[in-house]
């Protein structure tokens, strides 16, 4: 029997899951559905200490004798301030202690409601971190309260030993409410530090895909370590432009995830085990295909050692620089590496020379593999983002993307930065809003002329144009959405400014120019070329249904198509039809 309340059902598997036994109980009603849980549970070494000052001492008494984590529960009200002092002893002593108090909903607190003080704002130097667990409702609240448990747990220990507050919101109106319910079962996360055990990590023969964030160039003992361990394991490593790596089992597959659909991803191309390093990857394609994966867990390699679970499967943190975690992982060289097989296979049969109108995409498709070796490629989010991730690359160019807080407010000025100390040619691809959003960089004195920037303007967010495109009967998108009509051109700006300006508005202005834009020049140069948002939207469809692989078949279909082109499968087609 236990309480309704999810949140509390969670903390109480949590702490059984982390295998922490003893918790000092104090006596109250908004706590009851805790007391209870725990009283009957054999599990639990439960201590009633009625005053709460006295509770928190008590609990680092038994830290003291037993070195293990101690968990407490108090009520609402005046019970958390009652900690304030043991918890104050317990921070400067690093003592690691789980002080469990419980609280009104949110929305009482400083509305004179009865016993609902805040009862997060405690002392800075009180507890490591404060967590607060609302009321399920949802796959939302549940996901948010389950990582904030672990998290929570998890930080009692990290980088030394501390208290922690865990508060949960308690909803008075099903506070009496107990039912034959079971507990949810928790799977606890387990840091590793580099000083750990590593020996029984079941890597097997396991298939594995290493998904790399935004990252600078990698030095050559990184790859090399990153290199040995796929030749050993079933790996791949799936790096965007934006991972800067180009090792030996490496695929740019953006586009394959994209046309992908989830049922063929998850029988060919899903991991058992996922492992992430660098920052954001800013690729929605690759997180729709591992978020929320039952197929796969995943395991997070960051000096930071933070429970950042992106996909909501991690199990495993390595707390390393990932050159020491991969040279530390160790395996004997594989024979036969099938599930890179299986990624390279699916992502070579692609179609990438596709007719499609003037747009972001068309001018990915025809300049990619003109940009001069060793440049420096910025993209502006989103849009630019997508659509160059479909192409590849020469490996000596090194690409970058604000990607960590998704902002269009200073792509420019974040390529003019990296520019400043070299005379390698640096392009930035953005879009007109982004574009006019950061104008003023283009006065900055220091502005040299490896300065390329290719701004596709199709007068206002295609973005969102592309996004929105299902409901376009429902609701309009020109005016506050995609924000059409503003800025008109850069020429004037960018003249100002001693920019050398191109234009096209057509595929042949485009090509006349495209070798003048890439080459040598006495000054910075802005290549301005107007599309229209409903070509973006339609370039960005044929790209897609052109590749599109829907079910087990659909592998099969692509293969077929490549030996017998277009118009053999549909002979194909049509023969099978008759018959
Ligand atoms: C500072 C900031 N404001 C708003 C946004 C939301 N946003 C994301 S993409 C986008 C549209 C970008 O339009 P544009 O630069 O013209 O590129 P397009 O989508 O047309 O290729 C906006 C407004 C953001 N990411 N950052």
């Amino acid at each position: 029997m236990y309480t309704i309340q999810e949140n509390v059902r969670i903390v109480i598997s949590a702490l059984k899951a982390y295998n922490i036994r003893h918790i000092v109980v104090s006596p109250g009603g908004t706590n009851i559905p805790i007391s209870q849980a725990v009283q009957d549970d054999d599990f639990f070494h439960c201590y009633s200490v009625p005053d709460e000052r006295s509770a928190m001492y008590f609990a680092i008494g038994l830290y003291l004798q037993t070195g293990e984590i101690i968990a407490t529960s108090c009520t609402s009200a005046q019970a958390t301030r009652n900690y304030i002092p043991g918890l104050t002893e317990a921070f400067y002593k690093h003592t690691p202690i789980l002080a469990i108090t419980t609280a009104k909903l949110e929305r009482f607190q400083y509305q004179d409601y009865m016993q609902a003080p805040d009862q997060c704002s405690l002392p800075k130097d009180a507890v490591k971190r404060s967590f607060d667990l609302p009321p399920i409702k949802d796959v939302n609240t549940h996901v948010q309260c389950q990582h904030a448990v672990n998290e929570a747990i998890l930080e009692l220990t990290h980088h030394g030993n501390g208290p922690v507050q865990l508060n949960i919101r308690i909803d008075d109106a099903e506070n009496g409410k107990f039912e034959d319910i079971k507990l949810p079962d928790i799977k606890p996360i387990k840091r590793y530090a580099a000083w750990d055990k590593w020996d029984n990590l079941e890597l097997g023969n396991k298939k594995i895909l290493i998904v790399i964030g935004e990252h600078r160039p990698f030095t050559k003992e990184e790859q090399d370590a990153i290199e040995l361990f796929c030749e050993s394991h079933n790996a791949a490593v799936y790096a965007n432009n934006l991972s800067n790596y180009h090792g030996k089992f490496s695929i740019q597959a953006n586009l394959l995830a994209s046309c992908t659909t989830g049922s063929y991803f998850k029988a060919k191309l899903s991991p058992e085990i996922l492992i992430t390093i660098g920052g954001q990857t800013g690729d929605y394609s690759i997180f729709g295909k591992l978020y929320n994966n039952s197929n796969l867990e995943h395991w997070r390699v960051n000096e930071d050692g933070n429970v950042v679970n992106t996909y909501n499967r991690l199990t495993k943190i390595f707390e390393c620089p990932a050159e020491y975690f991969f040279k530390g992982v160790k395996g004997t060289p594989l024979a036969e590496h099938t599930y890179f097989q299986e990624w390279r296979t699916a992502n070579d049969l692609l179609k990438k020379n596709i007719e499609i109108p003037l747009s972001n995409l068309y001018v990915a498709q025809q300049l990619h593999h003109l940009l001069p070796k060793n440049s420096y490629v910025n993209f502006a989010i989103l849009n630019s983002l997508r659509c160059w991730g479909y192409f590849k690359l020469d490996p000596s160019i090194q690409c970058f993307s604000n990607v960590a807080a998704f902002g269009i407010d200073g792509c420019t000025s974040t390529l003019i930065g990296e520019s400043m100390n070299i005379n390698e040619l640096c392009f930035l691809v953005t879009g007109d809003l982004a574009f006019f959003y950061d104008m003023n960089s283009l006065g900055i004195r220091h502005i040299k002329n490896n300065i390329r920037i290719l701004l596709i303007n199709n007068h206002g967010g295609a973005e969102f144009k592309i996004m929105t495109s299902n409901w376009e009967e429902k609701i309009e998108t020109k005016r506050y959405i995609s924000a059409e009509g503003h800025n008109g051109n850069a020429k004037g700006w960018a003249e100002n400014c001693g920019f050398l300006y191109l234009s096209a508005n057509t595929k042949e202005e485009f090509q006349k120019n495209k070798e003048l834009f890439v080459d040598k020049s006495d000054k910075p140069i802005l290549f301005e070329i107007f599309t229209k948002s409903n070509d973006e939207k339609i370039a960005k469809d044929i790209f897609i249904s052109s590749n599109k692989i829907e079910n087990m078949n659909g592998g099969l279909k692509s293969i077929i198509r490549s030996i017998v082109g277009d118009k053999g499968v549909e002979l194909i087609k049509n023969i099978l039809k008759k018959n």
